[in-house]
């Protein structure tokens, strides 16, 4: 056994080192990164939200960061593929653990979210969250468009979560709703992949259906998600209940006729042009997994996300 440590979530000297643990042992933190509550000097933060009131069928996201992190240690000792990189030897890149939430007061919830993820962007660091229901990307899109003004909303998701906003509910269908409404995503630069619902509004938002992704190659989804941003500041968000429940059944809310995780996966690799400014993965509810088969899809979208970043930053140097 060669070269093997353990425990790099809390042994690691440094945020670019690579992670030797052995893939059955060691503390579980998101792809082994150092658990620190300082983010300074970091390229790249990951950080969770175990939170699923929001939820309007399956509760159960609440352990999606757990699942998410644990599932994250099939990648130990293998570069990952498509990156052809180590994805921390250029990318400063940190676990910062979980947001606090108080269970028994969902009202603050939002503001809780919002001024921690506001914190942790300003320290000038990529945040990739894992939530959580799909409620959390409200307050993480208010806090991205406070830093870089009015983004272009990339969504994977089998619904449009535009559904009836007040402004105070508290809905894991209705954040595109909100966000439209204040103006912080343009709905005319804004795409959702893998939609298979129907909600009473669209906004004007490009919305690419189910059977549309299963027609279309995968490149030419990424080619047109790129070109309806047009070079505007985007924050990727993926439901995973976008992909099948085949592929994807640990979730509060499947859809049947979803793409496949191979597939998606693809169309994210092409997606480097993209000006993308924050991400997340949610909707994660490993109660109803098998096999961890949601975790690992979950698990890799996500790495996916931190390897587009490394790219850009790649680029920049
Ligand atoms: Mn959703």
């Amino acid at each position: 056994m060669a070269n093997k440590s353990i425990d790099h979530a809390f042994t690691a000297n440094d945020h670019k080192s690579a992670a030797s643990d052995p893939t059955y042992a060691g503390a579980l933190s998101f792809m082994r990164r150092r658990y620190t509550k300082d983010a300074t000097g970091a390229d790249a933060v990951v950080w969770g939200i175990p939170f699923d009131a929001a939820t309007s069928n399956r509760p159960g996201a609440r352990f999606g960061p757990q699942a998410i992190r644990r599932a994250s240690a099939i990648f130990d000792n293998d570069p990952q593929y498509p990156f052809e990189r180590d994805l921390f030897a250029d990318m400063a890149t940190i676990d910062y653990g979980d947001c606090l939430l108080d269970y028994g007061n969902h009202a603050d919830t939002p503001a809780t979210i919002e001024a921690e993820a506001a914190k942790l962007l300003e320290s000038g660091a990529f945040l990739l969250t894992l939530g959580g229901d799909h409620f959390v990307t409200w307050p993480l899109l208010k806090a991205h468009a406070a830093k870089h003004g009015p983004l272009a909303l990339v969504q994977f998701d089998a619904h449009q979560d535009t559904w009836f906003d007040d402004g105070r509910r508290i809905d894991h269908g209705s954040f595109v709703a909100r966000a439209v409404r204040d103006g912080i995503i343009d709905p005319d630069r804004s795409i959702q992949i893998g939609i298979r619902t129907h909600a009473p509004e669209d906004f004007g938002i490009r919305l690419v259906y189910g059977h549309e992704v299963e027609d279309m190659r995968a490149g030419d989804l990424s080619s047109l998600i790129i070109s309806h941003t047009g070079g505007m500041p985007a924050y990727l968000t993926f439901d995973i209940d976008c992909l099948d429940p085949a592929f994807a059944p640990g979730t509060g809310t499947p859809v049947a006729g979803g793409p496949s995780s191979a597939k998606m996966l693809s169309v994210l690799r092409g997606l480097h042009q993209l000006d993308i400014r924050g991400a997340d993965v949610v909707e994660v509810a490993p109660a109803y997994d098998h096999a961890d088969i949601t975790a690992i899809a979950g698990a890799t979208v996500a790495m996916y996300m931190l390897g587009l970043h490394a790219e850009r930053l790649a680029r920049q140097h």
